[in-house]
């Protein structure tokens, strides 16, 4: 199906937020984290490894998850400097994980990722599969030494640790891929399908405003921003799917091409369009009524369904 429809119509944002400025400038902290993160990794795995960490931790993503994750700490109303973007890199290092997993030949033997050959196809599996897993302890060390240098309590680093391991662990993104695995060449229930979704892309997704946060009301507000966002990215990510080419994705195969059931196979490509922007109107509703008046994540929720890739 890549490449045969038009993309659907998406409202550009209101206002006068300048959104590409904002995620330009966004990617490029969380980039130097990434890099300030790597290179405390390095001293402590295999020199070997070094080169698959770095292709498959800093090539071009989109960020969204440590943009998030940086977003909801300001939108609580702190200084957003470079310990707070070294917390929002942990999420990005399970993120980058999974993929690099997910991409092996055993799993969906992707060759294309973020336009660029996927790590296993330029430094074998054996090494990719042994870099990402080490990222898995990284990123919880990170998360911890970060939230210290924010001056956390030791309590509250535990916390996130906790909050970052519960959302990529068996109960989160571990558990849906292996339902995703379980699910290839099965046409799914709708109920199946958003089970499926909220666990494999939604609670790593999820988690990152939450532990950016801070206060007891704030903290549930994001959570329903971030339950709200995942899904909403998810069904864009099924459109986007069906209806652009690998090249614009910068990825290869398609869902189709694996068997996989999508919000699109589901509903159709109006009918999950329409599903995306009630997520999207559920998340800006979560923040107003969280008190958190945040233009850049009222204008990330816009973004995850106008994206282009
Ligand atoms: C073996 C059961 C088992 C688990 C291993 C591989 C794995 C853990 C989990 C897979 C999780 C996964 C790949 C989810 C996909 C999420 C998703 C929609 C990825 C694309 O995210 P973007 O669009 O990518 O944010 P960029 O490239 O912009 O970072």
């Amino acid at each position: 199906m890549s490449g045969t429809s038009a993309a659907p119509e998406i409202p550009q944002p209101g206002g006068d937020f300048d959104l590409t400025s904002f995620l330009q400038e966004q990617g490029k902290r969380v980039g130097q984290a990434l890099r300030r993160a790597l290179a405390s990794l390095t001293p402590r795995v295999d020199p070997s490894l070094v080169p698959v960490l770095r292709h498959g931790l800093l090539t071009d993503g989109k960020r969204v998850r440590p943009i998030l994750c940086a977003a909801a700490y300001e939108a609580c109303g702190r200084e957003t400097g470079d310990g707070c973007y070294d917390l929002a890199a942990s999420i990005e290092m399970i993120h980058a994980y999974s993929l690099m997993h997910d991409d092996l030949p055993c799993m969906d033997d992707a060759g294309l990722r973020r336009g660029s050959p996927t790590p296993h196809r330029v430094f074998g599996a054996r090494n990719t599969a042994r870099a990402a897993a080490a990222l898995i302890p990284g990123a919880a060390l990170q998360a911890w030494r970060a939230a210290l240098e924010l001056g956390c309590p030791d309590e509250t680093a535990r916390g996130l640790v906790r909050a970052l391991a519960q959302a990529a662990g068996a109960g989160g993104m571990v558990g849906g891929q292996a339902l995703d695995l379980e699910s290839e060449g099965r046409t799914l229930s709708p109920d199946r399908l958003n089970r499926l979704h909220a666990l494999k892309t939604g609670a790593l997704l999820s988690a990152a405003p939450p532990v950016g946060g801070a206060g007891r009301r704030r903290i549930e507000a994001l959570d329903r921003y971030g339950r709200a966002l995942g899904l909403a990215f998810q069904i864009a990510d099924d459109i986007l799917d069906a209806t652009s080419s690998a090249e614009r994705l910068g990825k290869h195969p398609s869902d189709e091409a694996l068997g996989k059931s999508t919000y699109v196979s589901l509903y159709g490509l109006e009918g999950a369009r329409a599903r995306a922007l009630r997520q999207v109107s559920i998340a800006r509703r979560a923040l107003a009524r969280g008190g958190l008046d945040s233009r850049p994540m009222e204008a990330i929720a816009e973004y995850v369904v106008r994206r282009r890739r």
